[in-house]
């Protein structure tokens, strides 16, 4: 009998396993379920994408001669539950079998492994290294390290390899990068896509059903079809990625995207193949139209880290997602929700997600991300957020990224060391500090900087699990030249100001294991 083939909303891609493979009488189902839309409270402009490019994909299906059914968020008979919906349909259209690529989130997964219905799970391919490739490269490894995974990476795709050896002569170009911010930079400013009346209409459904949920579509700008999409790549090749590199790690009050790509939605939700995105790069290296450091740097973020988290992710879930080793137990400060903070760095990180659902790397590493690291904020409640507020966020990227790089939380399976920082980095790499309220200079006092006393309090707290490690010896050695006195009042200027904090107690929906 035909199947029904249901393609989720971040697997867009014609190549799809399920639809490559499709007989001709398959009926494909794109379901809008509202249970996907509420499982986190997401960004209205990230529900937005996944529903307009849904709606897009549909159309392009149907062009290429395909039974489609599309399931709407507001049909009377939808069940607003995604495998619930998928098994009314395949009763509808009398289909023996429900074919489905492997979802990127556990919940969804573990839910489909207890269905009854005759359900048939296909990998994804959309990756460069299949999960039980990535499974044997991590056994019997002492430590995974992305580094390793992905020079190895490099040598099997052939990407920027020059017979043997490594483009440039060098793996990594990373201090060529790292560059702050600087005052007579011009950044590239992003195509603008047209809204037609399907990206209309979604806006108005979103609008109404969604009202209640951080985040404002004012902006929405994300590309929702292929062409769009390519757009995009094609503006960050001439434009951004000559200075990726350099000002990679940059930070401006300003500017929310800099010389950042902004393709990891489109990526995510299958309108570019990675291979592409890594091919147009490495092209543009050697037609001489961008140095080795951006590009190498570029395509690193995508065959190393992206595939090395994803990785991560499906090797250790689902116990990876009950991790905590630093023992962090507080809920998340509220003003995540509404960007009301005095501190200028968070608050620019905050509004930039709320009005784009976008915030590049280092504003999620070391601001949001670090200052919820420093003060103890426990991992459900963070991960909860960081997947709910970013158009770009799918489970499988998204919670190593929190739980493992920003939090720790692991015991260093992602990182080798925790990315805290005091208000000195932030100052450093970008131009917020001179806006803000705080002193980024003092430690104490009513006006000091609180990424200080709170970087001191939380090396303080941890010192037992982190001082023997050799990248923190240089720091916890000025730690213990300072006199007691010192330390003491650093301490209390910490807790006051966790105690001035409006912490939430409840946060997300729950477990969604
Ligand atoms: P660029 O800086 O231009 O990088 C190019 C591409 O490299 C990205 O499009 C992305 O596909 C890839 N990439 C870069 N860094 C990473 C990384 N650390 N892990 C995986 N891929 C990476 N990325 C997501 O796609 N979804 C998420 O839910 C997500 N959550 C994150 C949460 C936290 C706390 C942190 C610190 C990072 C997270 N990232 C996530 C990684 C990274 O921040 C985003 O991929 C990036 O900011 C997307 O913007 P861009 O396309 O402009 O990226
Ligand atoms: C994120 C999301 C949202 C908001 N809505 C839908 C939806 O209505 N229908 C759908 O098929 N997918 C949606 N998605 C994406 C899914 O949550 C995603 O496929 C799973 O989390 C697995 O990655």
């Amino acid at each position: 009998p035909k199947p029904l083939i249901l393609v989720l909303g971040d697997q867009l891609s014609l190549d799809l396993a399920t639809l490559r493979d499709a007989p001709a009488d398959a009926v494909i189902a794109l379901c809008e379920v509202a249970g996907e839309g509420r499982y986190v409270p997401h960004h209205p402009q990230k529900i937005a994408l996944i529903f307009a490019a849904m709606r897009h994909f549909a159309r392009r299906l149907r062009g290429k001669g395909w039974r489609v059914h599309y399931s709407a968020l507001d049909d009377d008979d939808n069940c607003q539950d995604l495998l619930d919906e998928a098994e009314r349909l395949a009763a509808l259209y009398g289909c023996g079998e429900i074919r489905v690529v492997r979802p990127g989130e556990w919940r969804l997964l573990a839910r489909l492994r207890r269905r009854k219905a005759n359900w048939a799970i296909v990998e994804d391919d959309r990756f460069f290294c299949p999960l039980e490739d990535f499974a044997a490269w991590a056994e019997g490894r002492e430590q995974l390290r992305m580094e390793n995974f992905y020079r190895q990476m490099r040598r099997r795709t052939g990407l920027l390899m020059e017979d043997d050896a490594p483009a440039g002569g060098q793996w990594n170009f990373d201090h060529d990068n790292r560059q702050p911010i600087r005052r007579d930079l011009d950044f590239p400013t992003p195509p603008v896509h047209r809204r037609d009346t399907l990206t209309r209409q979604v806006l108005g459904l979103v609008e109404t059903h969604f009202a209640g949920h951080f985040g404002e579509l004012e902006a929405f700008n994300w590309p929702v079809t292929r062409r769009q999409a390519l757009v995009d790549l094609r503006h960050f090749i001439t434009h951004c990625l000559p200075d990726f590199g350099r000002y990679q790690d940059a930070i401006s009050d300003t500017h929310p995207t800099l010389f950042h790509a902004r393709l990891s939605a489109a990526m995510n939700i299958g309108l570019l193949e990675p291979r592409e995105v890594c091919e147009a790069a490495e092209s543009a290296y050697y037609r001489g139209d961008a140095p080795i450091n951006a590009v190498e740097g570029f395509i690193r973020q995508i065959l190393g880290w992206r595939e090395f988290v994803r990785g991560i992710y499906w090797l250790k879930m689902p116990a990876y997602k009950r991790e905590n080793r630093l023992g962090a137990e507080r809920g998340l400060p509220a003003f995540y929700w509404n960007a009301e903070t005095d501190l200028r760095c968070l608050r620019r990180a905050l509004e930039m997600t709320r009005d784009n659902a976008y915030a590049h790397h280092i504003q999620r590493l070391m601001v949001t991300g670090n200052f919820a690291l420093l003060c103890g904020v426990k991992p459900e409640a963070l991960c909860d957020w960081y997947l709910a507020v970013y158009a770009d966020a799918f489970e499988w990227v998204e919670l190593p990224n929190t739980l493992g790089m920003v939090l720790h939380a692991d015991g260093g399976l992602l990182g080798s060391k925790p990315y805290c920082a005091s208000g000195k980095y932030i100052d450093r790499m970008s131009d917020h500090c001179r806006h803000c309220r705080y002193d980024v200079k003092q430690v104490t006092g009513e006006n000091a900087c609180p990424f200080n006393s709170l970087y001191w309090a939380f090396l303080e707290r941890h010192a037992e699990r982190l001082e023997s490690n050799p990248r923190m010896k240089l720091i916890y050695g000025s730690l213990k030249r300072m006199k007691e006195e010192k330390r003491r009042a650093m301490r209390d200027q910490a807790s006051r100001f966790l105690e001035s904090i409006d912490w939430e107690t409840a946060y997300g929906q729950g477990d969604h294991l």
